[in-house]
């Protein structure tokens, strides 16, 4: 009997500056660990990136950061599709396409369109408003069975879903309806100043997150400034103590331990003990990807050559979705 061919994984990250931890735990440390199962495409999002202001040469700079730190996090590109979003220009055109089966009203309700326009004012742009768009567009295209994101893309998640649905609806049988994967305890790791706010690699607060580029001492430093709970128990408890649960959870996601495991070795230690704890599990465990992180982006023309053969990889898939859909809509086509 023939093998079947292996369900199709896409997911994205944004170029928008250093990957935080949350970032890592609620996303791209999965993107290794379903390798071997998915025929796996992942992008740098470049195209989404620009829905916030941002400065050209630091967008250059955090896109080739971005694609080596993937590799660095164990993504393996002999096996994966690893590309940057706006070197296949499929993207932007299934985008239109879906603009037209998608209403400003179920766009202008998305959670994250509403904190961004809140946080971006002066910027309030209808590419920010059609973001979810073009994430439906990234995985339609691929036919993606899976997603795996953290717990904030979910929404944007469902709203793929409903495009790709309401597309077949419509049109017929084209697209893969995708699911999205998202691990249960750390799909949302909270900032370290503000547990009640989400750890966003764009805080103007850089004592908020982590990223994979900090080092040791900065790492130290930031997990025994952050911010925890009254009382002195390390206990894990989300309404009660905020603060220590997302510090708990932290610490199972780098060390494989549970939370009541976590709990018991802390039990009868103060925060001060625990938090400088937390902070060198974190540090132990990012510094191998730190080192290879450096290693690759001194080898610019290995990461060019990456990044080449992934878009002309996507391409072929891309456009050949992009043609079927192209034919559902009526588009002619010559001879
Ligand atoms: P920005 O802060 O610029 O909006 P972001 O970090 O929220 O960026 P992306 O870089 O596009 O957004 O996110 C990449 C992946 O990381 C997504 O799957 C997202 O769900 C996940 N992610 C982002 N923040 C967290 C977090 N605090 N906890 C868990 N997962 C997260
Ligand atoms: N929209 C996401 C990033 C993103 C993405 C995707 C995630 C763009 N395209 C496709 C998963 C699949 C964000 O804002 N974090």
């Amino acid at each position: 009997m023939e093998a079947q061919p292996k369900r199709k994984l896409f997911s994205a990250v944004q170029p928008s500056g250093a990957v935080t931890i949350g970032n890592y735990i609620g996303a791209i440390r999965n993107f290794a660990a379903l390798q071997d199962e998915y025929a796996c495409l992942y992008a740098v999002a470049d195209l989404h990136a620009i829905t916030v202001k941002q400065e050209p040469a630091a967008l250059r700079r955090h896109t080739l950061e971005l694609l080596a730190l993937f590799i660095a996090c164990g993504v393996d590109p002999e096996k994966c599709t690893l590309f940057v979003q706006s070197h296949v220009p499929a993207h932007c055109e299934l985008t239109w396409v879906l603009n037209t089966i998608a209403y400003p009203g179920e766009l202008s309700r998305m959670t994250q369109f509403k904190d961004k326009s809140a946080r971006h004012a002066d910027n309030v742009n209808m590419g920010l408003m059609d973001h979810p768009v073009l994430m439906a567009a990234d995985i339609l295209l691929y036919q993606a069975a899976l997603v795996p994101v953290g717990a904030d893309q979910k929404q944007h998640l469902e709203l793929t879903r409903d495009l790709g649905i309401r597309f077949n609806n419509r049109y017929g049988a084209t697209f893969t309806i995708p699911e999205p994967f998202t691990p249960k305890s750390t799909a949302r790791i909270m900032s370290l100043a503000d547990p009640t706010k989400k750890m966003s690699k764009s805080d103007e607060n850089p004592n908020g997150f982590v990223t994979l580029d900090d080092d040791r001492d900065t790492i130290l430093r930031k997990f025994q400034r952050a911010v925890t709970d009254s009382g002195a128990e390390v206990r894990y408890d989300t309404e009660e103590k905020p603060g220590v649960s997302n510090l708990l959870s932290i610490y199972c996601a780098f060390t494989g331990k549970t939370i009541e495991g976590a709990e018991r070795d802390f039990a009868g230690k103060g925060y001060g003990e625990f938090k400088l704890a937390v902070g060198e599990v974190v540090a132990d465990a990012l510094a191998p990807i730190r080192a290879e992180h450096g290693r690759l982006l001194a080898d610019k023309a290995y990461l060019n050559g990456v990044m080449k053969r992934g878009a002309e990889a996507a391409a072929r898939i891309a456009y050949r979705t992009l043609a079927k859909v192209y034919r559902k809509v009526g588009f002619y086509a010559g001879e």
